[in-house]
């Protein structure tokens, strides 16, 4: 034990992307720093296989590795975007001399929306192709130009195919969404698709091609929603004790045997359970951790209900939906726990009751429950249920990978009056 002072002397960290090693010139010498403690595992990891694939390109999906490299490249422009637009000098490292594109002036500019609140307009460009980088970058300058102020700059590239073998050349289909305040504190957002061609490999990238597709644009004169949610559960304890922690919080105090994981949502649900035509809110919790009521008191505050409500439900719950199943007058909860749904009747007094065997499989249901939606799809008067399942198959091939991607089944529940039945 007395040389684990030196065994644990940090080693340099390489990167396996770019092979640098990090950290390698602030990490002063020290004694025996030489020393390197390589651990032998008894196995190989099961892992190890798809690790060596993670890097993108390192399978036989070359072109995802193209798309990673220019994706460096546009987000490079979207980091210097935000500091100062339009960055045009950082884009120009990209941009070849021989470049082609079309204007960034519409052609045409039609209304989608308008009102006082926001209005959206649908632009589109002219097809025409024209040479030359620096009428591009002139162009580039003067499309940004109102746009004193980029929040966002996001780009996908959502298409990515080869033109050229030799030189490589790539054709991309890219989306881009630009949000930004103007001059006249108008903000602005800009979504449409670009097609670009890039020449190059191993990294270096020239942009070839640039042609403007189309492309809507928001502005409003000021936020159009402000986050109030602190002021409004604030002076309840469940949300600054319970809901202001995420998962990995609570992962690490739960007893992993409650089954809390970071898979799937937790949805909300909305519906006046007090009849004082004021919407309250279910909130659904991941396992371990109990969903919450909070009713709206009408002074945009909401005070914390669950525990003299008893819907408190600790099992992983994905949605849940208010409606009157038994046609009462008041608002029921169905609350979809992975397990299967539940069915809680609300008295009218603020309280509801679990209404056991509401629900009768012909058939055990396989796969976790997800999603509820409720309708009289018969015309009898009493709302029916469908019920959404992710199931996870193991596939037939001889993939590594331990499960395969989950399928959705839906179980079309007809409301009987005392109980419902399987309509699958
Ligand atoms: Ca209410
Ligand atoms: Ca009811
Ligand atoms: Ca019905």
């Amino acid at each position: 034990m007395r040389w684990a002072p030196v065994l644990f002397v940090p080693a340099p960290i390489c990167n396996p992307i770019f092979g640098s090693r990090l950290y390698a010139a602030h990490v002063p010498h020290r004694p025996f720093a030489d020393v390197k403690f390589a651990p032998h595992y008894p196995a190989k990891s099961p892992l190890d296989d798809v690790l060596r694939l993670a890097t993108p390109g390192t399978d036989e999906f070359v072109f995802e590795g193209y798309a990673f490299e220019i994706a460096a490249v546009l987000a490079e422009w979207s980091r210097a975007l935000r500091l100062q637009p339009p960055a045009t000098a950082v884009l120009s490292k990209f941009v070849d001399r021989s470049l082609q594109s079309t204007s960034f002036n519409p052609i045409r500019e039609s209304r989608v929306r308008t009102g006082s609140v926001i209005e959206v307009v649908r632009r589109e460009f002219a097809t025409e192709l024209r040479p030359g980088a620096e009428r591009f970058m002139d162009d580039m300058k003067t499309y940004l130009d109102p746009l004193k102020q980029v929040e966002t700059a996001d780009f996908e590239i959502y298409e990515c195919s080869q033109v050229h073998d030799s030189p490589l050349t790539l054709e991309t289909s890219i989306r881009y969404d630009f949000v930004g305040t103007r001059g006249d504190q108008v903000r602005e957002e800009r979504i449409g698709s670009w097609r670009m061609q890039w020449s190059g490999g191993s990294g270096v990238w020239r942009i070839l091609k640039w042609i403007a597709l189309e492309e809507n644009v928001s502005r409003a004169s000021g936020p159009i929603f402000i986050d109030i949610t602190s002021s409004v559960f604030g002076q309840t304890a469940s949300y600054n004790e319970q809901l202001l922690h995420g998962s990995d919080y609570w992962r690490t105090l739960i007893d992993g045997a409650v089954g809390m994981d970071v898979y799937g949502n937790n949805g909300v649900a909305v519906g006046d359970f007090d009849s004082d035509d004021l919407d309250d809110l279910y909130v659904c919790q991941p396992a371990g951790l109990p969903n919450r009521l909070y009713r709206n008191r009408g002074d945009g505050t909401f005070e914390d209900v669950t525990e003299k409500s008893g819907v408190g439900v600790l099992d992983f719950t994905a949605s849940a939906l208010f409606a009157d199943f038994d046609n009462r007058g008041f608002q029921d909860l169905l609350v979809v726990c992975a397990s299967g749904p539940l069915l809680f009747v609300n008295d009218g007094k603020g309280k509801f009751t679990l209404k056991k065997d509401a629900f009768r499989f012909a058939t055990p249901p396989q796969g976790a429950f997800t999603h509820a939606a409720a309708a009289d799809y018969d015309h009898d008067g009493r709302l029916d249920i469908s019920l959404s399942r992710s199931i996870f198959r193991r596939p037939q091939r001889t993939s590594k990978l331990p499960l395969s991607q989950p399928r959705q089944r839906s179980i079309p529940r007809s409301n009987q009056g005392r109980r419902t039945e399987h309509r699958e």
